[in-house]
């Protein structure tokens, strides 16, 4: 019998963060909109987050950055000439656009795929399905690199499939809208896909204000890929009140870990009928619900306090808890978070704050920041070994990103073609310090 564990995947934030608007639904994205980003402070407030998690002795990997801008799509919409010309263009012609090709949104690593670990497939190995991302354009890109990436990292233990359809009824956002609750993180679960809508369904049972990008075809056909039995599988629909409050994924909404399963009384269309159906499935499931009265959906999306990290300590029940420290400013927040740390009656005894502003003003808390892999010992010591966090790795990205990562970005940095020689140069750095050389190469041939 294997030992099985986390395994916490952090996107390193990439040198061409900065802030677009372009994702609608995403209520930070859009309020932050042609502020002045901060790619330096953003990779290290990134860094810090892994080196918490590391030094909890949970393992910690990091996932370079996909190589941004992307001229290859540039040039498949329709842009020629040299770099110069085509960067002009596409800003007189589409600024969004132009912003598109330069985000660095591979970051928010829960989005790069669903995971179902090898004790809940049907042919025991792991299997994974990277993001289509296909309700945004400046998303969609990262699929192929996820594609790329999770098959260097995690080919020789498990099933990379290709991403679905990148069309209506295929439209899939990754981990974000996924949950795995077990009695422990090696034994078989249950996994929650969670849908905002049906393919076929009326605009009237849509959300109205903002879109649904998951669709329940999508979970459904990652369920069957991955080979989840019937009764290791759910869908849970959205509500679509929640979504046109801000919450364009479930990880704003619900937290889950081993077995405990925190969520808003808001989160979902038929709350009893999904409890009903979790408990059959897993007695164990610990649930918590926390109260409109309590913290308000607003005030919920506001202080992302659903997008907190929660993690087993390694040979322990007990769990800590990853909050941005946007929780702490928030009073309602707050108390629920240490009256979870309090209460005897779940396994939370600790709760860190963390500074991670400059992802959470496009939307992206702890949780985003991770994609999570239940994996056991042999196969992580299979993994490419350089990508593991350490005080060694530590220092030196700590040290490479403060002396090379651009301090500041703005949406009009996106037309200096000068700065497309400094990133291939980090790209190519972050290679050979992670060790993964080659990621890089013949991006030309594939890269869309
Ligand atoms: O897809 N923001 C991301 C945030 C993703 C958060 N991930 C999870 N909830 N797991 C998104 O909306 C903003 C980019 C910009 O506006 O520049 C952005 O893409």
């Amino acid at each position: 019998m294997y030992t099985y564990a986390e395994l916490q995947c952090d996107g390193l934030i990439g040198p061409t963060h900065h802030y677009a608007g372009l994702s609608r639904g995403n209520v930070a994205s859009l309020t932050n909109a042609g502020s002045i980003a901060y790619p330096k402070q953003a990779a290290l407030q990134g860094l810090e987050k892994m080196r918490l998690v590391a030094s909890l002795g949970i393992p910690q990997i990091v996932l370079p950055p996909p190589p941004r801008p992307n001229l290859v799509l540039l040039r498949h919409l329709g842009f020629t000439g040299s770099t110069e010309t085509m960067l002009a263009a596409a800003w007189r012609e589409n600024p969004q656009l132009l912003s598109a090709v330069w985000s660095a949104s591979g970051m928010w690593a829960a989005n790069m795929a669903t995971v179902s670990p090898a004790c809940d497939t049907a042919d025991g190995k792991l299997h994974m399905t990277p993001a289509n991302l296909a309700s945004t354009l400046h998303r969609h890109q990262e699929a192929l690199f996820s594609h790329r990436l999770l098959t260097r990292v995690f080919g020789e233990v498990g099933v990379i499939h290709a991403p679905l359809p990148a069309c209506v009824p295929y439209t899939d956002e990754g981990a974000a809208n996924h949950m795995r609750l077990s009695a422990q993180y090696g034994q078989r679960g249950v996994e929650i896909f969670v849908y905002g809508r049906e393919a076929a369904d009326a605009p009237s049972a849509c959300p109205q204000r903002f879109p649904a990008r998951q669709t329940r075809e999508a979970c459904e056909t990652i369920a069957r890929l991955h080979g989840l039995p019937e009764e290791r599988r759910l869908f849970v629909r959205q509500s679509a009140g929640a979504i046109d409050a801000g919450v364009f994924h479930n990880d704003v909404i619900a937290m889950s870990n081993g077995p405990l399963l925190i969520y808003h009384e808001l989160a979902f269309t038929d709350e009893a009928v999904f409890l009903e159906e979790l408990t059959t499935k897993l007695p164990q499931v610990q649930r918590i619900r926390i109260r409109e009265a309590d913290l308000p959906l607003a005030e919920a999306v506001r202080s992302y306090f659903f997008n907190s990290q929660m993690l087993s300590l390694p040979g322990s029940e007990e769990m800590v808890i990853i909050g941005p420290v946007e929780c702490r400013k928030s009073e309602a927040a707050r108390t629920a978070l240490e009256r979870l740390k309090q209460s005897p009656d779940n396994p939370v005894r600790e709760v860190h704050y963390l500074d991670i502003r400059e992802s959470m003003k496009n939307g992206g808390g702890p949780a985003c920041l991770r994609l999570r892999v239940v994996i056991d010992e042999i196969s992580l010591q299979k993994l490419p070994q350089g990508i593991f966090m350490n005080d060694a790795l530590y220092e030196k990205l700590h040290h490479y990103i403060s002396v090379h990562y651009p301090e500041k970005l703005e949406v009009s940095d996106c037309i200096r073609s000068g700065l497309i020689f400094s990133c291939q140069e980090i790209y190519k750095q972050l290679e050979t310090i992670l060790g993964l050389e080659g990621m890089y190469d013949n991006m030309e041939s594939e890269f869309l």
